[in-house]
């Protein structure tokens, strides 16, 4: 006889193998809706990077979403989440984004902050932001493994917080002053967002604070080197409607995106 714990520790498994699957292919699947609560997407999560690590990924740092009015705005959703990122997900800088395998995939602006010592779940706010050594400028790639990019908080959770892949620009030193710097984002060299690192919850350090609570609801410790995304200051653009995005953010620098397969629409492959 199956137990209640049991079936519930089961379809945790499940639900986690079929958006691990859509992940992979690039099919997307129905959302989870009312029957996920958030507890068990986190669970759902931890179980999509254990199965990332088995096939020997490593974890690189995590995400945080909806820190922002303009992110909340575009998704409807309007609690602070966080996800994982793996070695995987990491696009060298010259590496292009190749549309194939996505479902509909998304480019945002993004704050990254360096971790210089492990950071377990219990670290203090005032412990993790102290362990910062280094900031720079990043683009998220966002892909829910969701149809038509619409979920509930749970599914997102879940869907490991939408993340796909992340670059990088240079580290600069860290350094607190980094609210009311100018965001922009540009798709082959037109502006199409713009915002400021306050509109990140009034101070990206903000966000750093927001992660040292929510790493013991995430259930894994980040390592030394990690890389933590503050969330989108802006809303985010379709990736298939540019061949070069660049994130630009005041005192920060920019950090540029290339996407091949736009231009390969109606091409024999
Ligand atoms: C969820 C991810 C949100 C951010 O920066 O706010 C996020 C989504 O928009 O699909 O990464
Ligand atoms: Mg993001």
């Amino acid at each position: 006889m199956t137990t209640h714990v049991e079936t519930v520790a089961s379809s945790i498994d499940e639900i986690a193998a079929q958006i691990d699957a859509a992940q992979r292919t690039g099919e997307p699947i129905e959302q989870f809706g009312e029957a996920l609560s958030l507890d068990a997407a986190y669970q759902v999560q931890a179980r999509l990077l254990r199965l990332r690590q088995q096939r020997g990924e490593q974890l690189t740092g995590a995400k945080l979403g909806f820190t922002s009015e303009a992110k909340m705005a575009q998704m409807g959703v309007d609690e602070i989440i966080v996800g994982f990122l793996t070695d995987e997900m990491h696009l060298r800088s010259g590496e292009s984004l190749q549309l194939t395998g996505f479902v509909h995939p998304r480019v945002e602006p993004e704050v990254a902050f360096r971790l210089s010592r492990d950071v377990a779940p219990g670290t203090t706010a005032r412990e993790l932001v102290a362990s910062v050594d280094a900031i720079a400028p990043a683009l998220e790639v966002i892909d829910s493994r969701y149809r038509d990019f619409r979920f509930s908080l749970s599914d997102v959770v879940a869907d490991n917080t939408s993340a796909a892949c992340y670059v990088l620009g240079d580290w600069k030193r860290f350094r607190r002053d980094i609210d009311g710097l100018a965001v922009s984002l540009f798709a082959d060299g037109r502006i199409v967002e713009t915002g400021s690192t306050s509109d990140i919850l009034g101070h990206p350090v903000r966000a750093l604070e927001r992660l040292a609570g929510m790493l013991t609801t995430a259930r894994y410790s980040l390592p030394a080197g990690s890389v933590v995304l503050a969330g989108a200051a802006t809303a985010a653009v379709a990736a298939s409607t540019a061949s070069r995005i660049t994130a630009l953010i005041a005192e920060l620098g920019q950090v540029e995106l290339c996407i091949q397969g736009n231009e390969a629409e109606g091409a024999a492959e």
